[in-house]
C-alpha cells in the first residue's frame, strides 16, 4: 500500500509537469492533453464530454471572479427545454454559448396521424356490453366513467344497447362517433408518442357536433359529475408519460372554464403548438346525453417542424 502511494504522488508530480498521452507513447508537442483513438488493436473510442441538464449546468460553479473557467465544455441533454447542445463557458461575460445544437429530423413533418380509416366499421364501444364492436384497438383506448365518479371502465359500458363511441361513417370517410354517451368517455390515444428532440411540436383534431346539444353550467361540479343532459367536449395532453394532463381551457370562446367545448359544436380544427416534453399522449372527453346527439372526432395529428 505504502508503495503505491509513493508510486502515484510520483506518477501525480510527473504528469504535473509534463504532456499527458492517452494510447500513445508520442504526444504531439503542440498539446498538453493526446488523446488517440485507438485503446487497443483496431477498437476506438471517442471523448466523452459531462452530459448535463440545464438545471446541473447551472449547479456548475464557475468561477465568476476570474477567467479560470473560461472554455469549460458541456453537452447539454434537456428533455424539459428540449434542449440538446453541446456548450461552452464564456468566462469573460459569465455566459454559456451554444456551440452546436441538435434536433431530430422530423420525417415529412408527421409524428402520429389517426384518420379511423384503417379500422373496420362499429369499432369500439358499442351498448351495454364492453365485448361487443370491435375492440380493442392498438392505436387508442376508450374508457367509460361510472357517472358521478371517475372510477374508469375499460374499455367501458355505455347505459342503453343502441349508445356508442365507434369508428362510423363510410369507406374512405370514417370518424370515431360518440352517441349518448350518458356520462364521461375517453378516448385515448397509445402507446405514448415520443416527441424528444422535435423542433416546433404541434397536435390537431378535427371535432363536431349533429343536431342539437344543450350546456347550463348550473349543472356542473367537476368533470366526472357534469349531469343535467349536459353536452361537453374536454381535450387533454400529457406531455410527460401520462403521469399529469393538460386541459386545454375554452378553445376559441366554444367552451367555458370547466370544459374546452360545450353545447354544439360546429366543425373546428383544434391545434395546440409549442409542445415540448419526454412524450405526448392526447385525450378527448366526450359527454352528451340523447340518441339525437353525435360528437364526432377524426384526424388526430402530430406534427414537427423541421
Ligand atoms: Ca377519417
Ligand atoms: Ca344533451
Ligand atoms: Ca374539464
Ligand atoms: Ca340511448
Amino acid at each position: 500500500m505504502k508503495n503505491f502511494y509513493y508510486i502515484f504522488i510520483f506518477l501525480l508530480c510527473h504528469i504535473a509537469t509534463a504532456q499527458v498521452g492517452f494510447n500513445t507513447d508520442n504526444p504531439s508537442t503542440a498539446s498538453t492533453l493526446h488523446i488517440e483513438a485507438e485503446y487497443s488493436a483496431g477498437v476506438f473510442g471517442g471523448l466523452k464530454l459531462p452530459v448535463v441538464t440545464l438545471t446541473q449546468r447551472n449547479n456548475i460553479r464557475v468561477d465568476a471572479e476570474t477567467m479560470r473557467d473560461d472554455g469549460l465544455m458541456v453537452y447539454v441533454h434537456d428533455e424539459i427545454s428540449n434542449t440538446y447542445c453541446w456548450q461552452i463557458y464564456d468566462a469573460k461575460i459569465g455566459e454559456w454559448h451554444n456551440i452546436q445544437c441538435f434536433t431530430k429530423n422530423c420525417g415529412g413533418g408527421a409524428l402520429f396521424t389517426e384518420d379511423f380509416e384503417a379500422y373496420a366499421l362499429d369499432t369500439g364501444i358499442t351498448g351495454t356490453n364492453s365485448a361487443s364492436g370491435d375492440y380493442p384497438t392498438t392505436n387508442f383506448i376508450l374508457t367509460s366513467f361510472t357517472a358521478g365518479t371517475n372510477t374508469a371502465n375499460h374499455p367501458g359500458t355505455l347505459v342503453d344497447a343502441d349508445d356508442y363511441a365507434k369508428v362510423a361513417g363510410i369507406s374512405n370517410d370514417k370518424y370515431l362517433s360518440f352517441r349518448d354517451t350518458g356520462g364521461p368517455l375517453r378516448y385515448t390515444t397509445q402507446p405514448a408518442i415520443d416527441i424528444v428532440g422535435y423542433a416546433n411540436v404541434s397536435f390537431s383534431i378535427d371535432i363536431s357536433s349533429t343536431n342539437s346539444l344543450e350546456y347550463d353550467d348550473a349543472n356542473h361540479t367537476g368533470d366526472f359529475n357534469c349531469t343535467g343532459g349536459n353536452d361537453y367536449v374536454d381535450v387533454e395532453y400529457s406531455l410527460d408519460g401520462g403521469l399529469t394532463y393538460i386541459e386545454v381551457p375554452n378553445y376559441n370562446g366554444q367552451g367555458n372554464a370547466n370544459h374546452t367545448f360545450i353545447g354544439d359544436i360546429p366543425p373546428t380544427t383544434l391545434s395546440v403548438s409549442n409542445l415540448v416534453g419526454s412524450s405526448l399522449i392526447i385525450r378527448v372527453r366526450v359527454q352528451n346525453n340523447e340518441d339525437t346527439e353525435y360528437i364526432s372526432i377524426d384526424n388526430v395529428s402530430v406534427t414537427c417542424g423541421n
